[in-house]
């Protein structure tokens, strides 16, 4: 039953992960009146679903964290350099205690259509509880990575065992011991899910079918010296994060691969591995330019595999091979090449023994059917435009986001819609999300939505969206930036290739994290002269 009459609000904000958290603290503080619905029962986006075994974040956690309240930084201590799912969802509910976030929330709601009313200049946004609200602003903060999808196989449903997704992990303990465990992917997920699962199942069994590239992550526990020195520094810690083109504060070259002699090379990719973390990506400054250079590297990681993994069948088919190394998000480990070194832990290579089906009791590849208990899907999201196209949203003369997506995303500067006045994404595809730290993207895009609602309000307008122009403008450059790099050379969530039917290509802001707050700032300098507005006589006359 719909509400009869409409709650009237400034704000409404989708998504209760880090960027809808940052938005409510943000609109909250500035006075506003706002709404915030989430789909899970609780805050954490990403943290909240995934809740697999070994579940971990690969940014060190003094960067993975909130910036924007120095009081949390001050009173919060991170335990591990790479904090695990349970102390992120321990994180999370700190920041949500302390800043008073949940009472703004609903959760177990689902925001079911979005719809632009010209007239009243006013989005109308209904909830699955069959609520409706009318509010100024619409942030989206539904984030890249939110809808899972199953793989593109037949009969899952016949599957007679256990059957669970990564990115719905259940909340009660799950035990693997005896249980003949079968993994399906090999991403990010896949990769941490072995290498916990694989010493505890009775066996397993990894489906395969592209290889990562993954490298030590060489996890510590950070010591009380070295927290006191990060709370002493936050400041300029955070400062240097935003300076930088990956938005942390991990080191970057200078240095091209090819200017040093080949031995100092290996000594400096040697050091990078010892090191840990995703160091390597930062030894050289060109390996996502030139694919010489990312070659020499992928064969480096290539024979640390061959070092590792004991039985060669094995480490044969997990050398990634035929797209570059950090084109798919580089992952990283404590133990997954170890795994297999285990007696009942079995690798499948679907590239040359393809699925066919699930059956009643398991998988049955060209080769014959693999029997199984359990079934664990690690097979990634419909990244980017998922969430945002999950939903009805509809803009100015009943075009939807469905529609304008078509071909493939296109915003203005990863926040804005033409076409969708006083739309706001965080963290939206033509954006740096995937390939910088998305905390900082979204404290940055919560400030620059922020200073847009100021401005307008301070102008008497009532309305903002991009020009037709200018959101071309910001997709020539994106699309010009991606032509330098070798990220569209692998098939990847980045590009789309994972969908089924998705349109393919790009179309993320390649140019780093500082160039792109840089290149916001500036769309926002001399009053916004990418936008149009409606200013408030002008609609109180129509
Ligand atoms: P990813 O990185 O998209 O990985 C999904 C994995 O699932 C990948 O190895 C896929 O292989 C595999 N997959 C998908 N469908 C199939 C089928 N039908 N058969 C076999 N294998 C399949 O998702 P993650 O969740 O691991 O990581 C997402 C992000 O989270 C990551 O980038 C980090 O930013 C954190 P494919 O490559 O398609 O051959």
């Amino acid at each position: 039953v719909e509400n009869s009459s409409p709650i009237r609000l400034d704000v409404v904000i989708v998504g209760g992960g880090f960027g809808g958290m940052c938005a409510t603290y943000k609109f909250r503080e500035m006075g506003l009146k706002i709404q915030s619905f989430e789909a899970g029962g609780d805050l954490g986006g990403v943290w909240y679903w995934n809740r697999y075994p070994g579940a971990r974040v690969d940014l060190p956690s003094i960067d993975y964290s909130f910036s924007f309240s120095p009081e949390v930084e001050q009173e919060w201590t991170w335990s591990e350099q790479f904090a695990a799912q349970p102390e992120l969802l321990r994180y999370i509910d700190f920041v949500a205690k302390r800043l008073e976030l949940r009472k703004h929330y609903q959760f177990d709601t689902r925001v079911t259509s979005a719809t632009w009313d010209e007239e009243r200049k006013l989005w109308v946004v209904k909830t699955s509880r069959g609520e409706v609200f009318e509010s100024t602003y619409c942030i989206m903060a539904t984030g890249p990575l939110s809808v899972p999808r199953d793989p593109d196989i037949p009969g899952l449903d016949r599957f007679k065992g256990r059957v669970i997704r990564a990115g719905r992990w259940p909340h009660e303990p799950v035990s693997f011991k005896g249980l003949r465990v079968g993994v399906i992917g090999t991403g990010s997920t896949g990769i941490q899910i072995v290498q916990d699962v694989g010493p505890q199942a009775g066996e397993l069994f990894v489906f395969q079918r592209t290889p990562s590239f993954t490298m030590p992550m060489r996890n510590e526990k950070l010591t009380p010296e070295y927290v006191d020195e990060v709370k002493r520094n936050y400041a300029g810690i955070r400062n240097s994060a935003r300076n930088s083109a990956v938005g942390g504060t991990r080191p970057q070259s200078t240095r091209a691969f090819f200017s040093v002699t080949p031995n100092q090379r290996r000594v400096l990719l040697e050091d990078a591995w010892k090191q840990g973390g995703l160091s390597m990506l930062g030894t050289f400054s060109d390996l996502l330019q030139n694919p010489e250079a990312n070659e020499h590297v992928a064969e480096f990681v290539r024979g640390k595999i061959a070092e590792v993994v004991k039985d060669p069948r094995t480490a044969e088919a997990l050398k990634p091979q035929g797209y570059p190394i950090f084109a798919r998000r580089p992952c990283l480990d404590s133990s997954y090449y170890e795994t297999y070194n285990l007696p009942h832990v079995h690798l499948i290579d679907c590239i040359n023994d393809k699925i066919i089906e699930f059956t009643e009791k398991g998988i049955r590849t060209e080769s014959g059917e693999t029997e199984l208990d359990m079934l664990i899907l690690a097979t990634g999201y419909d990244g980017l435009t998922g969430a945002l196209m999950a939903f009805e949203v509809t803009g100015k003369d009943g075009r939807t986001v469905n529609e304008k997506w078509a071909e493939g995303a296109r915003s203005h500067l990863g926040i804005m819609l033409e076409g969708f006045p006083n739309l706001f994404m965080t963290t939206g595809p033509t954006g740096p999300a995937a390939l910088a730290n998305i905390i900082r993207i979204s404290e940055h895009d919560v400030e620059w939505i922020a200073a847009a609602m100021k401005y307008m309000d301070a102008h008497h307008l009532t309305a903002m969206e991009p020009t037709e122009e200018a959101e071309q403008g910001w997709m020539d450059l994106v699309y010009e930036l991606s032509q330098r790099t070798l990220l569209s050379k692998a098939k990847t969530w980045y590009v789309g290739a994972n969908v089924k039917d998705k349109p393919q290509g790009l179309t993320l802001f390649t140019g780093g994290f500082a160039k792109y707050a840089e290149l916001c700032a500036l769309a926002a300098k001399d009053g916004y002269r990418g936008f149009q507005f409606d200013h408030r006589a002008e609609s109180a006359a129509r």
